[in-house]
């Protein structure tokens, strides 16, 4: 999979050369570039942001140097999937991000700062609108590293043996994660649960799954009898 993020602030990107996600790279199972759309202005200043038409506090992104990335990107591969993050866009749930792995190799991700981009950018050249939540941040650049992070999961061979996904949070029943415990038995004078201590299987497995029921149906009932998509 390839992924393009067309940025003002390329150094917060730093932050995909940890882990699972450097990993992964230096595996070529993902192979993420950072663009710098300032890279492409025209304007003999530099600037990528001009004043709202219509007035009102804050700056907008420039089309010009946003559209010629957005194009420079497009050819490397031939095409690509562009996704703007903006809290306007369509909640991004667990189902959308399995479909994004699966039905693009090349995602382009646009990420507005500011008070967002030119609407031109989103009719010309934006295929989707996504949001990572209800809630307001001061650029799109950590709702794409959220993306970059959710998607990876699905890319095959990423995760390793230790750290697949069969049974967490929404990947295959929907349902929150059941509570887990490590050494030491007593902790704090806390006691693991004694069904995991006991080695027998179908009894942890018939507790986890009543753990899990119970928690989901206490903090996110609106998870239960709900498609994921
Ligand atoms: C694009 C358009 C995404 C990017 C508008 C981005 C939350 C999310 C941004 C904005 C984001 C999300 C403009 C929204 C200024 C906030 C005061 C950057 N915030 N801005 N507004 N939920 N912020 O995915």
């Amino acid at each position: 999979m390839k992924i393009d993020i067309l940025t003002l602030f390329p150094e917060m990107f730093d932050a995909l050369n940890c882990s699972i996600l450097a990993r992964a790279q230096k595996n070529n199972l993902i192979d993420i570039s950072i663009t710098n759309i300032r890279d492409y202005t025209k304007n003999k200043n530099k600037r990528c942001d001009d004043y709202s038409y219509g007035g009102g506090a804050g700056m907008i992104m420039t089309p010009q140097p946003l559209y010629d990335a957005i194009n420079a990107v497009k050819k490397i591969s031939g095409d690509g999937y562009v996704i703007y993050l903006s809290p306007k866009g369509t909640l991004l749930k667990q189902g959308k991000v399995e479909k994004l792995a699966k039905e693009h190799n090349h995602l382009i991700l646009v990420c507005g700062h500011y008070e967002g981009i030119d609407e031109r950018i989103i009719e010309l050249c934006v295929d989707e609108e996504i949001s990572i939540g209800d809630y307001v941040l001061t650029g799109g650049e950590l709702p794409a590293m959220v993306l970059v992070d959710a998607v990876a999961r699905y890319i095959p061979n990423v995760l390793g043996n230790e750290e697949t996904t069969n049974e967490e949070s929404f990947s295959t029943n929907g349902l929150l994660e059941y509570p887990q415990y490590t050494r030491p038995s007593v902790f704090m004078g806390l006691e693991v649960p004694q069904v995991l201590l006991n080695g027998n299987h179908g009894e942890v497995a018939k507790w986890r799954e009543e753990q899990a029921k119970a928690l989901t149906s206490k903090r996110r009932p609106d998870l239960l009898n709900k498609d994921k998509k």
